[in-house]
């Protein structure tokens, strides 16, 4: 493993973008090709949305072909519908208040597919503080109907309806192989076993219902839990389309404490979809810092060294990023 210092962010959205309060802002990075030395050149769109957002669902919502998205606001309980124009300017169609949702406090990050079989992306939002996962269902012209709650654990008190869950992020990909959508919910709270994810099969289409061993332990460590969760495939070649019976990456991180990612392969079998890969949770330690563990936050996966296999690379708190390249 090796650590890079992601270093100070070259610029800063206007206005006052601290505090809880304040309108957060959606920064839109183009692409602009090379200059002459082969370096990229980025130009920056800004535009304001609602009170602090956390993530986007990104999908051709109304079917103009133009990425569209769903950005949720935690703040206000509401989830933002914004329609693109191609150019990398999005104009805001619709606002749904999850809040007056008697389950749904604390939208976090949303992910978008066509979860009901019709064509049209459609839109899954977490509620982390005590809520459920919301289905809001594509209407084809970049809007949302009103949502499905998805609450099958709450009856034992977990699953992602469970008041100890608390559903952060989700990762997508048919698990089961039912040609389906289905997702895997990081759940930050407290619960058993913790930390763990929480999967959820999507059959038939539209209908939800949580597989077989889920929730999912992610790590032994005290007082650990999970946040982040991604599907990636973690076996052979990672050209090979991830998004059939992918496998699940997913944080272990426990304040002060064992700093781990887990490595979940899929494993269809009777007594569940996932198991770890040899020696999973992995420790995540930056160079010289074994013996102090650095936070983990977010992570993206990818083949970092070209040899065709996925690595992780994560954020850590000190503002390095730690790369584990798959042995
Ligand atoms: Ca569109
Ligand atoms: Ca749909
Ligand atoms: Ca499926
Ligand atoms: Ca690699």
């Amino acid at each position: 493993m090796l650590a890079l210092d992601a270093g100070q962010p070259q610029s800063s959205p206007p206005g006052p973008p601290t505090g809880n309060n304040v309108p957060g802002w959606l920064l839109v990075y183009l692409n602009r090709g090379v200059d002459g030395s082969g370096n990229p050149v980025f130009s920056r769109e800004i535009m304001p949305v609602g009170q602090r957002p956390l993530g986007m669902g990104l999908a051709d919502f109304n079917g103009d072909g133009n990425v569209d998205m769903g950005i949720d606001n935690e703040n206000t309980d509401a989830v933002q519908m914004l329609l693109g124009d191609g150019n990398g300017n999005f104009a805001l169609v619709q606002t749904v208040d999850v809040g007056s949702h008697p389950f749904c406090d604390s939208p976090h990050f949303p992910a978008a597919d066509d979860f009901t079989g019709d064509g049209i992306p459609d839109l899954l939002v977490p509620c982390n503080n005590n809520g459920p996962i919301l289905m809001f269902r594509g209407t084809g012209e970049g809007t949302m109907s009103a949502p499905t709650v998805i609450d099958a654990g709450r009856a034992n008190n977990f699953g992602v309806g469970g008041n100890k869950a608390r559903p952060h992020t989700l990762a997508l990909g048919d698990f089961d192989d039912s040609e389906t959508v289905d997702f895997a919910s990081a759940n930050t709270g407290v619960a058993q076993p913790d930390p763990s994810i929480s999967v959820f099969a999507n059959r038939p289409w539209g209908t939800f219902v949580e597989a077989a061993g889920s929730p999912y332990q992610a790590g032994t460590d005290e007082g650990a839990r999970t946040a982040y969760v991604r599907s990636a495939k973690m076996r052979g070649s990672m050209q090979a389309s991830a998004r059939n019976h992918p496998d699940l990456v997913v944080t272990s991180a426990a304040a002060g404490g064992p700093q781990r990612i887990a490595v979940l392969l899929g494993d269809r079998s009777s007594t569940g979809l996932f198991e770890h890969a040899p020696n999973s949770p992995f420790l995540v330690s930056p160079v010289g810092a074994e013996t102090a563990p650095d936070q983990v936050r977010e992570f993206t996966v990818g083949d970092l060294n070209g040899d065709d296999k996925t690595d992780v690379a994560v954020v850590l708190r000190s503002g390095k990023v730690a790369v584990l390249l798959h042995g």
